[in-house]
């Protein structure tokens, strides 16, 4: 067991679809974001940080688990009425925070499905298998996505002010629709934001969703509330451990800047870029107040905060809401080429920050580290034993978390939206050959895909511009041999 200085409590708050230049402290000059930035001031900010994937779901389920999204067959972007999709018996990041003692704890957004599966989801009566079922003591969650039904909050086990006179039901079958809710198609009139492409069953709140919800009208969520409570819950988080004078780790996955993005009524309006800028700047406050919070508490100097975001950007990603003509010159993935969905760098390297007043080493890191990397790395911090069959693909990188390490991993995978392949290994990404299309028309993003393989340079090419496959043969057939065996590497369960 390593026995190391290490903060007493950790915080992950993990943005949703924020890019690599989306940040003041990442190079844009057209959003402010001064709580982040000072974030990136007390720590270390990481240039070659990567999520395992370029969606939601995958991202999410390699973080809290510690394995590649490849090892799970349904690790794709849920519905939200979907069964949870981390198997039973798999070991999570918070219950081993949990087995080291610590108070843990997740508020926000969920996305990895709810229930055993073993029957539909009842959202009137407790819901078999939460976040509470797999290692956090708490849990405060919307189930899926913000543009997803059902639009409730999720306490425990259990929908949050729903009154039994008014059930909900939901359903994703296109072809069951109530007749009697509001849908997109029948009622636009009732729409405040239309949608660019899908987004076109329910209407909630003045927004077109997916799925179809009926009932639960007290228990529905008014989109310009959605920061607020969840911050809400985060404090009281903070403060209810703090008066049980237990370490606590909290994962805060905030909903921002993910569509529909709704901005509460103070931050409506504070960008000149549109819904899109002002739910960033939202969730810059946000990351401030927390902060705020543990100054007042006096355990700044206990707790790290890990910041960073489970996907690349998209402005256009179902509604019009002006991201994409309001966008101006910045540039939400900085000098990355492709975004969201993407098998290039834009899908997943993404903001990652470490900070904690403790750091001996600050500023920037170009250590290679993926978001995968966490769990075996705060095993390490806490020195705890992991079991064999843990975190399999996470790598002890807590000497490059600290900064102390300044190189970090070897080599990385990941997936884009189509589960095909991209390995970073030194200074090189190689995009495996897969099919589909090299251009996603209705998010207009670039997704990588290609029949051909393409290696780039991350040294001089950083937007992957010349692909050098047919110059150096060798070290694609050495990559495409790299991934064969990480996959290969699959173990039961
Ligand atoms: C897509 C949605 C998109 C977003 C995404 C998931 C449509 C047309 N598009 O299918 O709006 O919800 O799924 O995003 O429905 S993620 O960040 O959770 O992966
Ligand atoms: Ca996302």
């Amino acid at each position: 067991m390593s026995i190391k200085r290490a903060p007493r409590n950790v915080i992950i708050v993990y943005a949703d679809d924020l890019g690599f230049g989306d940040l003041g402290c990442y190079g844009t000059h057209q959003i402010e974001t001064p709580n982040l930035d000072r974030l990136c001031a007390d720590g270390l900010r990481f240039t070659d940080a990567y999520s395992t994937s370029a969606v939601c779901t995958p991202a999410r389920y390699s973080i809290l688990t510690g394995r590649y999204p490849f090892r799970n067959d349904r690790a794709h972007i849920l519905p939200g009425d979907a069964q949870c999709i981390i198997e039973q018996g798999v070991d999570t990041l918070p219950a081993m925070f949990k087995r080291a003692g610590y108070h843990t704890g997740i508020v926000g957004k969920w996305h990895l499905g709810l229930s055993d599966g073993n029957a539909p989801i009842d959202w009137n009566q407790d819901i078999n298998l939460t976040p509470i079922d797999l290692g956090f003591d708490e849990s405060f969650i919307f189930p899926a996505t913000a543009d997803r039904v059902p639009c409730v909050y999720i306490e425990g086990r259990r929908v949050v002010n729903l009154e039994p006179e008014d059930p909900i039901e939901v359903t994703y079958d296109e072809e069951c629709v109530f007749d009697d809710i509001p849908t997109y198609y029948k009622n636009p009139e009732l729409l405040n934001m239309r949608s660019s492409h899908g987004h076109d069953m329910s209407i909630i709140g003045g927004i077109g969703r997916i799925g179809y919800m009926r009932g639960g009208k007290k228990a529905l969520w008014r989109d310009e509330d959605l920061a607020e409570t969840f911050l809400n819950r985060v404090i009281k988080f903070i403060d209810d451990t703090q008066k049980k004078e237990q370490p606590f780790f909290l994962y805060y996955a905030l909903h921002q800047p993910h569509v529909p993005r709704v901005p509460s009524e103070r931050f409506r309006g504070a960008t000149e870029l549109g819904p899109r800028g002002d739910v960033i700047v939202e969730m810059d406050w946000c990351v401030g107040e927390l902060y705020k919070e543990l100054q007042r508490l006096g355990i700044l100097e206990d707790t790290m905060i890990v910041f960073s975001s489970d996907n690349g950007p998209v402005l256009d990603d179902g509604y019009l809401d002006g991201a994409y003509e309001l966008n101006g010159t910045h540039k939400p993935t900085g000098p990355l080429r492709g975004g969201k969905y993407s098998k290039f760098d834009g899908g997943s390297r993404i903001p990652f920050i470490v900070s904690w007043p403790g750091l001996e080493h600050k500023g920037v890191t170009h250590a290679l580290i993926s978001q995968v990397d966490l769990f075996a790395s705060f095993a390490d911090m806490l020195g705890m034993e992991l079991p064999d069959d843990a975190a399999i693909d996470s790598q002890d990188q807590y000497a490059a978390l600290v900064g102390k390490d300044p190189v970090g991993r070897k080599e990385l995978l990941v997936e884009d939206v189509t589960c095909g392949k991209m390995l970073r290994s030194g200074n090189w990404t190689y995009l495996s050959p897969s099919e589909g299309s090299p251009y996603m028309k209705q998010v207009r993003i670039e997704t990588g895909l290609s029949h051909d393989p393409q290696l780039y340079n991350m040294d001089y090419d950083i937007g992957q511009r010349e692909n050098v496959a047919w110059e150096y043969r060798s070290v694609v057939t050495d990559m495409e041999a790299r991934i064969r065996k990480i996959m290969e590497s699959r173990k039961t369960r």
